[in-house]
């Protein structure tokens, strides 16, 4: 199965709004097999956003991305990537479609509320910044043969 990581960001951390995110996914049939909740560390924000590091929104993105805890998460699924990128929308939330995650729940690029990788690649190696092996956990959704053919 692919895997793929999900953050919600500090903006979405303090707006209460971990739950109704965790829910769509839960909803959707996605697996959720990593979870932790914590401020991220300057060295995995400096790793993560590696290739924005010279932008000019940079500094800014740094300073809000580690302006409280973020709840960050690996799900699992038959393309996970690409279900979970067109159920976050668009990155500028003033023109995410409504339905998304950033189109309902967002307004402005700078605070979009979550972070997902955007292919599997990319999932591949920001897994590999937040997560060990071991706290990525294996196992069977028994609503599995209603959701896959
Ligand atoms: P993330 O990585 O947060 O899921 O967002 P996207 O994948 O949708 O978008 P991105 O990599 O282009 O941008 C990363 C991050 O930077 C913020 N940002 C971006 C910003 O504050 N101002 C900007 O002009 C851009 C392009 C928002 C998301």
């Amino acid at each position: 199965m692919d895997q793929t990581f999900l953050m919600i960001k500090p903006d979405g951390v303090q707006r209460g709004l971990i739950g109704e995110i965790v829910s769509r996914f839960e909803k959707k049939g996605l697996k959720l097999v990593a979870a932790k909740f914590e401020v991220l560390p300057e060295e995995r924000v400096m790793q993560h956003y590696a290739e924005h590091k010279n932008k000019p929104f940079f500094p800014g993105l740094k300073s809000y991305i580690m302006s409280g805890p973020c709840f960050l998460m690996v799900w699992e699924g038959k393309n996970v990537v690409a279900i979970t990128r067109s159920m976050i929308g668009a990155t500028n939330p003033a023109e995410a479609l409504p339905g998304t995650i950033r189109g309902d729940l967002g307004v402005e690029i700078g605070m979009n509320v979550i972070h997902g990788s955007d292919s599997n690649e990319t999932a591949k190696r920001e897994i590999s910044i937040h997560f060990k092996d071991d706290e990525i956990t294996s196992y069977e959704r028994v609503d599995e043969k209603y959701i896959y053919e």
